[in-house]
C-alpha cells in the first residue's frame, strides 16, 4: 500500500500525467477495498497482480492508452477488464468503479489501511467489531486494550499499532528515485527540445541516485532565462508556479512534486552543479577544505581570497566544470553517489577513491519468478530476455509452497522444473540457467523445503515472508539458522523494509553478517525499487565484514529484469565495486564463493 492515495485525494482532480505509479497506487486502492469488503481473494490479487504489471512497464501505460494501435492487454497479467479500468484511469485521471467502492466505505477507513501490519482484513474487523473508523479511535482502542479482545488480535497487534500509527502521521511524501527518473527524464526531454538550453542537468538527491527524492534541482545554462522559464511554465504536467525570479523558478507538478530551475550563467554551471548535487554534508566539508588553502566556493565558482575578507579582491579561479571546482581545491572528482559525507574525503586523502560497480559489471541475476509461482512470463520467455540483455548465468527461483497466494512450489514441481532447465541447457548457448528456488524461512524456523530437495538446486535464495512482526531475537535466529544450512546460498532482501510502506522488520543484522562471514553464504541487495534491500549503508557495513553482496532484480516479469540499474545505483550509494558484488564473477568462480564446487560435477 502507498500513502500517496490517502494523502492526496485532491490529486484526483487532475489528469494530466497519470504515470504508472499513479495507476498502480490506484490499483492497490482497488485490491485494498476490495479486500476489506471481504471481496472473492483472486480477484483482489488480480488487482495486486494489475498494479505490479503497470509498476514495471518500461514505458508510460498512458501512453498506451491514447495510442489506437496498442492495447494495455499486450502485457501479460492484464486481462481485458483491468485494461478497460487501466484505460479509463490514464485517459481521464478517475474511475467510476473505484468512485463507487469508495463511497461504500467511510473516507476515514482509507487512513486505517495505512496503517503498517494492519491491511485490509484486520481494518475490516476492527470497523465491524468496535466501529472504529478514525486513527483517533483506533489510537483510543488500543491504549484501553479493547484491540487484544478481538479475535486474531493480540497485544503486540496493539503495540504494532500504536507504532503504525505515529509512522503514517509523519509519513513523508518523498517518492522512489525510479518515478522521480521518469518525471525527470521527461521534462529534461521537453525542456531540452526548447529554444536556448545550452546545457541541462538534473542535480540534487536525483544525481546522487538516493532511493527517495524529496524534490527534483535543474540546471540550465542559456542565453535567454526567460525563453526556457516560460516554456517551463507551460509544461502539461505543471499544477502550479510557486515562484519565479530572473534567473529562478519553482513549479509544483500535478503529483505534488516540486522542481527547482535554474538558469546560471556558463562559467558557473560546473559550479552550480556541485553545489546543487550537495549533499549538504559533503558541501560543508569541501567548503572547509577549500577554506585552508585561501578559497571560498560558492554555486558561482571557486575564488582566491586575496586580503582580509574584502569581496573586492575574490579571484574567480574554476567554475566551469565540476572536476575543476575539485580540482582547484585539489580534490578527486566524486562520483555523485558518495557524496554524503561519509567515507568520500577520507578515500580521496588516501588517494584511492573505489572504482564503483557499474552495470556493464554484472554477469548474471541470481532471483526471478516464472509463470510457475507469481511471475508473468514463463521460463523460457525469462531466459530469452537474459540473453537479449548480455547475462551469462540466471538462476530461477521462483517461491517455495509456504507462499500459496503466489503458488509456491512444492518439492516434486521443483524436481519438474529443474528436469525441465536441465533439457533446456542441454541446447541453450551463451546463456546458463540455474536451477534454483527462494525458499520461505517458516515461522518457526525451518525451511520450507526439504534438505534432499534443496541439495539438488545450484542456487537457492532464502527469504522470509511470513511473521515479520516476530520479535528481534526470533526473526534473527530464523535467518541465522537458514545461514547455516548448507544447501543456502543467499538470503533474498535481508531486512523485509517496502520504502514509504513497511518498515524492515526487527533483525539483528550484526549478527546476519556474522553468520554469513562464518559460514560462507552471501546477502542480496535487492534491486526494486520498493525494496532496495540492503541499503546503502547496510551495504558498506556488509563489505566491511567481507561478505559478498548479490545485485538481483526479482524480476516477476522479463521487463522486471531492468531493474537492475537501481540495485547497482544503491550498490554504489554503498561505496561498492565490482569486487564486491559477486554476480559480476563468471558463474564457475562465484560458485566457488558459496563452497558448492565440491558437491557438484558438470
Ligand atoms: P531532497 O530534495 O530532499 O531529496 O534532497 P536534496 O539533496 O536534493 O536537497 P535540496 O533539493 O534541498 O537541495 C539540493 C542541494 O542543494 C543540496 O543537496 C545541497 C544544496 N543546498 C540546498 N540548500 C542548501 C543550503 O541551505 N545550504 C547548503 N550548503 N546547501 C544547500
Ligand atoms: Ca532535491
Ligand atoms: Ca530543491
Ligand atoms: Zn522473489
Amino acid at each position: 500500500m502507498r500513502n500517496s492515495y490517502v494523502a492526496g485525494g485532491h490529486k484526483r482532480l487532475y489528469h494530466a500525467c497519470m504515470t504508472n505509479a499513479r495507476i498502480a497506487d490506484e490499483l492497490e486502492l482497488i485490491a485494498d477495498l476490495l479486500e476489506f469488503q471481504g471481496a472473492n481473494p483472486f480477484r483482489v490479487r488480480a488487482y495486486r497482480n494489475g498494479a505490479r504489471v503497470v509498476r514495471d512497464m518500461p514505458e508510460p501505460a498512458e501512453a498506451i492508452a491514447r495510442n489506437p494501435h496498442r492495447h494495455l492487454a499486450e502485457y501479460e497479467g492484464i486481462g481485458a477488464d483491468l485494461s478497460d479500468k487501466i484505460q479509463t484511469l490514464a485517459t481521464t485521471g478517475s474511475l467510476p468503479f473505484l468512485d463507487d467502492l469508495k463511497a461504500k466505505v467511510p473516507q476515514s477507513v482509507l487512513a486505517l489501511l495505512r496503517i503498517p501490519g494492519l491491511g485490509p482484513k484486520k481494518a475490516a474487523a476492527l470497523h465491524k467489531e468496535l466501529q472504529i473508523t478514525t486513527l483517533e479511535q483506533l489510537r483510543d482502542a488500543c491504549q484501553a486494550h479493547r484491540v487484544r479482545e478481538l479475535k486474531g488480535f493480540a497485544a503486540k497487534t496493539e503495540d504494532m499499532i500504536l507504532a503504525g500509527i505515529d509512522q503514517a502521521a509523519t509519513a513523508t511524501e518523498r517518492i522512489y528515485w525510479a518515478e522521480a527518473d521518469v518525471i525527470a527524464q521527461a521534462l529534461v526531454n521537453y525542456l531540452d527540445a526548447g529554444e536556448g538550453i545550452e546545457k541541462i542537468e538534473v542535480a540534487g538527491s536525483y544525481r546522487r541516485g538516493k532511493e527517495t527524492i524529496g524534490d527534483l534541482d535543474l540546471l540550465v545554462v542559456s542565453p535567454s532565462p526567460d525563453t526556457v522559464m516560460d516554456r517551463f511554465g507551460q509544461y502539461d504536467d505543471v499544477e502550479m508556479v510557486i515562484v519565479r525570479g530572473d534567473t529562478k523558478m519553482s513549479v509544483r507538478l500535478h503529483s505534488g512534486l516540486q522542481v527547482d530551475l535554474r538558469v546560471v550563467p556558463a562559467e558557473s554551471f560546473g559550479a552550480a552543479l556541485q553545489y546543487f548535487t550537495g549533499s549538504k554534508d559533503h558541501n560543508v566539508i569541501l567548503r572547509g577544505l577549500a577554506k585552508d588553502k585561501g578559497l571560498k566556493v560558492n554555486e558561482y565558482g571557486v575564488y582566491r581570497l586575496a586580503g582580509q575578507g574584502n569581496n573586492d579582491q575574490e579571484q574567480y579561479v574554476a567554475g566551469r566544470t565540476e572536476e575543476e571546482v575539485y580540482q582547484a581545491i585539489d580534490l578527486p572528482w566524486f562520483p555523485p553517489e558518495i557524496r554524503e559525507a561519509r567515507k568520500e574525503f577520507e578515500w580521496a586523502a588516501q588517494g584511492r577513491l573505489p572504482q564503483l560497480v557499474a552495470l556493464q559489471d554484472i554477469r548474471g541475476d541470481l532471483h526471478m519468478h516464472t509463470t510457475e509461482s507469481d511471475g508473468q512470463d514463463s521460463l523460457e520467455a525469462m531466459i530469452a530476455a537474459a540473453q537479449s540483455r548480455g547475462l551469462e548465468y540466471i538462476a530461477i527461483t521462483d517461491h517455495s509452497q509456504r507462499v500459496s497466494m503466489a503458488n509456491g512450489l512444492n518439492g516434486e514441481r521443483l524436481r519438474q522444473q529443474w528436469k525441465r532447465i536441465d533439457e533446456l541447457n542441454t541446447s541453450l548457448r551463451g546463456i546458463r540457467v540455474l536451477k534454483g528456488v527462494e525458499v520461505d524461512i517458516l515461522e518457526k524456523g525451518p525451511l520450507d523445503i526439504e534438505d534432499q530437495v534443496l541439495a539438488e538446486a545450484d542456487w537457492v535464495v532464502a527469504s522470509v515472508h511470513y511473521g515479520q512482526n516476530q520479535p528481534r531475537a526470533q526473526i534473527t535466529a530464523r535467518i541465522v539458522g537458514a545461514i547455516k544450512n548448507p544447501h543456502v546460498s543467499a538470503i533474498a532482501h535481508p531486512t523485509g523494509r517496502l520504502i514509504n510502506r513497511r518498515k524492515a522488520y526487527e533483525v539483528d543484522l550484526d549478527a546476519v553478517f556474522q553468520a554469513a562471514g562464518d559460514y560462507g553464504k552471501l546477502l542480496e541487495l535487492n534491486s526494486n525499487p520498493a525494496r532496495l534491500d540492503l541499503d546503502d549503508v547496510q551495504c558498506a557495513a556488509a563489505k566491511a565484514r567481507g561478505i559478498p553482496i548479490v545485485i538481483s532484480t526479482d524480476a516477476h516479469s522479463t521487463l522486471g529484469l531492468t531493474v537492475i540499474r537501481y540495485g547497482i545505483m544503491q550498490a554504489r550509494r554503498g561505496g561498492l565495486t565490482k569486487a564486491d558484488i559477486a554476480n559480476t564473477r563468471p558463474w564457475d568462480e562465484l560458485r566457488k564463493l558459496i563452497g558448492k564446487s565440491s558437491a557438484r560435477i558438470d
